[in-house]
């Protein structure tokens, strides 16, 4: 099945969603035949960027680092789907440039207030607490995109919509 190689780039904060999503859209792009692969920090995080923390030159090196390995492997024909907080406009900013046109950023916009409800993992908990140094929302700035290519408002649409509407998003603009 014919696709152009991209980037999507997801960005929000923790809990947001973007992993969910990123995982669906993934399955979706696998059942219309295109090759696919989704970077986040289960597989990221706990290897090639292990030596990396949180503070804010860690996250500039953890997302050179990702920007870096998502341009490989869309040259190596893939559409890469890239699911990491991602706070820095800049960053993000410098990964559209390198990926030139083929570039998809999706705003996982889930309020701070939904994400630290839900709590998934019990980090905002611990954030509050002080127990977490530089948490992104608490203590560590989020910069939220000016002109996503997608923008998902999370608390009104399931994961299937919002997935649907990344998937929509391909089609436009001719990747898949
Ligand atoms: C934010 C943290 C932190 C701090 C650990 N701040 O919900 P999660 O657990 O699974 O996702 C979060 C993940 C964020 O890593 P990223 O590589 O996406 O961040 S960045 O793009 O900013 O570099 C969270 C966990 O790691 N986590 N400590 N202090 N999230």
């Amino acid at each position: 099945n014919g696709h152009n190689p991209c980037i999507i780039w997801y960005t929000g904060l923790s809990g947001s969603g973007k992993s969910t999503i990123a995982n669906v859209v993934d399955r979706k792009l696998y059942e219309r035949g295109c090759h696919s692969y989704v970077l986040d920090g289960d597989n990221v995080r706990h290897g090639l960027n292990k030596d990396l923390g949180f503070d804010d030159v860690s996250r500039v090196e953890n997302i050179r680092r990702i920007t870096e390995v998502a341009n490989l492997m869309t040259d190596a024909g893939l559409i890469v789907g890239t699911a990491f907080i991602s706070p820095f406009m800049a960053d993000r900013e410098q990964a559209r440039k390198l990926a030139a046109s083929r570039f998809i950023e999706v705003y996982v916009d889930t309020p701070l207030a939904v994400c630290e409800q839900r709590d998934p993992k019990g980090l905002y908990k611990k954030a509050r607490a002080g127990d977490i140094p530089h948490f992104t929302g608490i203590s560590s700035p989020y910069e939220p995109p000016v002109m996503p290519e997608v923008h998902l408002r999370t608390a009104s649409l399931n994961v299937e919509e919002a997935a649907e509407q990344v998937i929509q998003a391909l089609i436009e603009k001719d990747i898949i």
